[in-house]
């Protein structure tokens, strides 16, 4: 397979809420759109990097420099027998891994397409249904967020995680506990505290959480063993892991006990496959996280998923929860209560609405 032209465009889109975490506040969605044409057919890859480098460093400009100007010419009009090669012929470059993956996705899309099979089936993914949990970000008051929960709850999600900061942690929690004593819930802290606040995070202990996420710096790995011998719940690493590597290095000195695997941090699904292998053997389980993606990211996830290492329920919600209309036909939705199905068709699996892109782009490039 070859790729002969590539197309990527600069997203907004619309959110039906902001998204509000330690770090800072999400209002709309902008992002890249990258589209792969083979002889044949077309893959479609969705970059995971925003608009101000607040959760990594990566933005919206950085991975269109990095995907214009060095990535795509590196790969077009070369030969490409299967999409585990991108990882390698991109390895000189350095991280910039968001914008590694927008077009490394869409290469696995349009194999899959060209092999007529879905990008589950490419990847060996076995599941045909995912269960899925919620990302809750800072609300206005306790009273919002526990309404929020609630209707959250009836919708069916599997499990409840909720975004903590200084200030926003072990009362919205106690007050979570009291409503719902049974759910499945969890906390994100977004890098928001350091190892001196151990004694304040062994609070959290009281709640039963399922796992506690990325509490301490966002490069950091060591401090984070330290503060889990001082906790009972588990802790879970995002930010910190970009690869392979860094998760054999955090499991070996007990820096996680769980992983949130995201497509974009680790720069592919080759890693993020391999990824969730390691974890596998090493008794760690996974789960795939979410960046707020539009329908094209919110698939690829879903694709991934359906791997059988993925054991706790994802942070892929259906589109409705961010967008009134998504760029995918058909959007992704429950079958049933907390449920995705995951698709059968070709590559992602939907249909990317062409008409639907345009009126979203703000930027355009054709690379041939
Ligand atoms: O830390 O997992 C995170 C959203 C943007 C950036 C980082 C994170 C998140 C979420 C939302 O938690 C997950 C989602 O609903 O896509
Ligand atoms: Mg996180």
């Amino acid at each position: 397979m070859k790729i002969k032209r590539v197309s990527i465009r600069r997203l907004q889109m619309r959110m039906k809420e902001p998204f509000e975490t330690s770090f800072g506040r999400e209002e709309d969605k902008d992002f890249l759109l990258v589209r792969v044409e083979t002889d044949q057919v077309e893959g479609y890859g969705e970059c995971t990097a925003s608009l101000e480098p607040l959760y990594s460093e990566e933005t919206t400009t950085t991975a269109w420099h990095m995907l214009t100007s060095l990535f795509v010419p590196t790969i077009l009009h070369h030969e490409v027998s299967h999409p585990n090669e991108i990882r390698t012929r991109l390895q000189h470059f350095r991280r910039n891994h968001m914008a590694k993956a927008a077009l490394e996705t869409a290469i696995w899309d349009a194999f899959a397409k060209e092999l007529g099979i879905s990008l589950t089936q490419t990847l060996g993914g076995e599941k045909t249904e995912i269960d899925v949990g919620i990302s809750v970000g800072i609300q206005a008051s306790e009273l919002h967020l526990l309404q929020k929960i609630e209707g959250y709850l009836a919708q069916g999600f599997k499990r409840i995680k909720v975004k903590i900061r200084p200030g926003w942690d072990i009362e919205i929690l106690r007050a979570i506990r009291k409503e719902f004593p049974d759910i499945s819930l969890m906390a994100d802290a977004n890098s928001a505290y350091c190892l001196q606040d151990v004694e304040h995070l062994a609070h959290l202990d009281e709640f039963g959480l399922t796992m506690i996420e990325q509490p301490l710096a966002y490069d950091d790995i060591i401090d984070h063993a330290t503060l889990q011998t001082r906790l009972r719940t588990p802790i879970c690493l995002d930010e910190s892991i970009h690869s392979i590597e860094d998760a054999r290095k955090a499991i070996a000195i007990g820096a996680c006990k769980v992983i949130n695997v995201k497509i974009g941090r680790l720069g592919g699904l080759t890693e993020a496959k391999e990824l969730q292998a390691l974890c596998a053997q090493s008794g760690i389980p996974v789960w795939c996280g979410g960046m707020l993606e539009a329908g094209v990211g919110r698939l690829t996830n879903i694709a991934l998923t359906s791997l059988q290492g993925f054991v706790l329920p994802g942070d892929t919600a259906p589109s409705a929860r961010y967008f009134d209309e998504d760029i995918i036909d058909p959007p992704v939705s429950f079958v049933k209560p907390g449920v995705l199905s995951v698709p059968s068709g070709p590559g992602i699996g939907a249909r990317v609405m062409e008409d639907r892109v345009d009126a979203c782009t703000v930027e355009h490039v054709e690379l041939k």
